[in-house]
């Protein structure tokens, strides 16, 4: 269905006929992602000491999302908002109301109307009075945002009629923890971020050869040995010859912080999936438990990056140990996509090993990438015993796709094209458009970056359905996210610096129909956007946003 974007921006004229006026005028309605639908009307509706957030009679969710608000309206303004619950708004009220959503029949979806005696948002569920309440932070001025409190602010929201609902289902976000370690205060912002950008999937990359970062109560040296590296490479892997720091590097999230994430998550909305990499970037596990190694080299930790041979052997104790694994994080994780990696195992190893060798004869397997596919369905029926399902990286399309999977396509379309075709759900994160990664400016005077080069504007382009597809097969596609790889970004700050402002293009494309973006509007949007991001302190890349 076509949506229509109605924009009437007529705010700066209609103002003067206003009686109350206020000193700032209040801004033009700048929000991202764009809403379906936005009417801006006369007049405006000014947040004071009086206002009340009321949450509709009985609905807790309702109300905790007012207090949410009511947090952040103190924060930046040091005006403590009543909350209570009631029947309707009254005046000089937000209203938060799932009883009264004519039409809203997305889970996500909401309407918001604000006037002269207040703001009514109303949805079926309350995910859409989040995002209500999110559209509403960026109506009001972006010194919202501002956690010093800031008197001198009117905090004015212009009239408008907002409808809304999202394109897709999983606007995703990924977090690579295991080549760097990142504080767990750094997660917690990470989940804020998303959550002002409307995401709604958090990928959790928990495992990979540089580091195991999630605790494993039957495996304690997963984290004593596992989570540890004696030093790291300097600079990029390209450079030679190859310098290590000499420092030991590591660390992790043991259960409880991971299932705080979880439930810091889950109250705004967000979904974590965890990734266990099988069966290749498997280092850490091996260097802790030998055993599990496709040779019977004992291994260490890796220090330095790129794509590594070291595989899981196919042993029956090795799959009990994944499972037990898999077990415990399907405790803590309450997601209904486990993620299970897949991608990346060179096969060396296995086409080294007799042992291995003779188990491809005794299963009747053509050759290794069938037996990564034997592998991952065995994996994927586990996991699917447990009710939940498995998503993989789309080099678990190659020697056959496990019946129940969902595909990650990194290299490209090809592999999420190719799984839609025949039936299994897909999630878009093109390399070429979505590696936050990769350079966004020019490498000669840019930090270290993997390679690459994505602008804003590159990411801003993509469509996460592609033409190729038929509307039935396009049914597959669940929706679109953009991976945070951490090889050469140790730091929170630096995560920020690649990941932001291309964070609010990825908002868009996951968020709205392609007919209702616009790369120029984005633009002026991204600029206040900016304004926003400037009193959050996020550390933004200023580099040209392409064109
Ligand atoms: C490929 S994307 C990888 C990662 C790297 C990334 C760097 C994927 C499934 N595998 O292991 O970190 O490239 O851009």
């Amino acid at each position: 269905m076509k949506k229509r974007l109605l924009i009437q921006a007529t705010l700066a004229t209609l103002l003067f006929s206003c009686t109350q006026k206020p000193d700032q005028s209040p801004a033009q309605p700048s929000v991202i992602p764009q809403p379906v639908e936005m009417t801006a009307l006369e007049g405006y509706f000014e947040l004071n000491k009086k206002t009340r957030l009321v949450a509709e009679t009985g609905n807790d969710e309702a109300e905790r999302i007012a207090k949410m608000l009511a947090d952040k309206f103190q924060t930046a303004s040091g005006i403590a908002l009543p909350v209570e619950q009631g029947d309707e708004s009254g005046k000089n009220a937000v209203f938060f109301t799932t009883k009264q959503s004519d039409n809203i029949d997305n889970k996500e979806g909401y309407s918001l109307s604000a006037g002269k005696k207040g703001v009514v948002i109303r949805a079926s569920e309350p995910a859409g009075l989040f995002y209500g309440m999110q559209t509403l932070l960026q109506l009001l001025p972006p010194e919202i945002e501002n956690p010093a409190q800031a008197s001198d602010v009117q905090w004015i929201v212009p009239a408008v009629e907002i409808k809304d609902e999202p394109r897709f289902g999983w606007r995703g976000l990924h977090l690579d923890v295991a080549r760097h370690m990142l504080p767990f205060e750094f997660v917690k912002k990470y989940i804020d971020y998303m959550a002002m950008h409307k995401l709604n999937t958090f990928h959790w990359h928990l495992t990979d050869d540089q580091g195991w970062r999630i605790e494993i109560k039957q495996y304690p040296k997963l984290t004593e040995v596992g989570a540890w590296r004696k030093e790291t490479l300097v600079g990029h892997m390209r450079d030679r010859p190859h310098q290590y720091d000499g420092q030991k590097h590591g660390g992790f999230f043991t259960q409880e912080e991971a299932r705080e994430i979880v439930e810091y998550a889950r109250e705004r909305f967000i979904t974590v999936v965890p990734e266990v990499d099988m069966p290749g970037h498997a280092s850490s596990a091996i260097a802790a438990y030998p055993e599990l190694g496709a040779t019977n080299k004992p291994i260490e930790v890796v220090t330095n990056f790129g794509v590594h041979s070291n595989l899981y052997n196919v042993e029956e104790s090795t799959f009990t140990f994944l499972e037990n694994v898999l077990s415990e994080i399907i405790e803590i994780f309450p997601s209904e996509y486990i993620h299970i990696g897949g991608d990346e195992a060179r096969k060396d190893q296995w086409e080294a090993s007799e042992k291995i060798q003779g188990q491809i004869r005794k299963l009747g397997l053509k050759d290794e990438h069938e037996l990564q596919s034997y592998f991952i369905t065995r994996i994927e029926k586990f996991v699917n015993s447990k009710g939940r399902k498995i998503i993989g990286w789309d080099e678990i399309l190659e020697g056959g796709l496990a019946p129940n999977a969902a595909v990650m396509s990194w290299r490209g379309e090809e592999g999420g094209i190719a799984a839609a075709k025949s039936g299994h759900y897909v999630v878009m994160t093109p390399n070429d458009h979505l590696y936050f990664d990769f350079y966004q400016g020019d490498r000669a005077t840019e930090p270290l970056a993997i390679h690459g080069h994505t602008t804003v504007n590159e990411v801003y382009g993509y469509d996460p359905v592609p033409q190729t597809l038929s509307d039935e097969e396009a049914k597959y596609i669940l929706g679109v996210q953009a991976n945070l790889w951490t090889e050469y970004i140790k730091t929170p700050e630096y995560a920020e610096y690649m990941a932001f402002p291309r964070v609010s293009a990825l908002a868009e494309i996951a968020w709205c129909e392609t007919e209702n973006k616009d790369w120029e509007d984005f633009k002026k949007r991204l600029s206040v956007q900016l304004q926003r991001y400037d009193m959050k302190d996020v550390n933004y890349s200023k580099v040209d946003w392409g064109d």
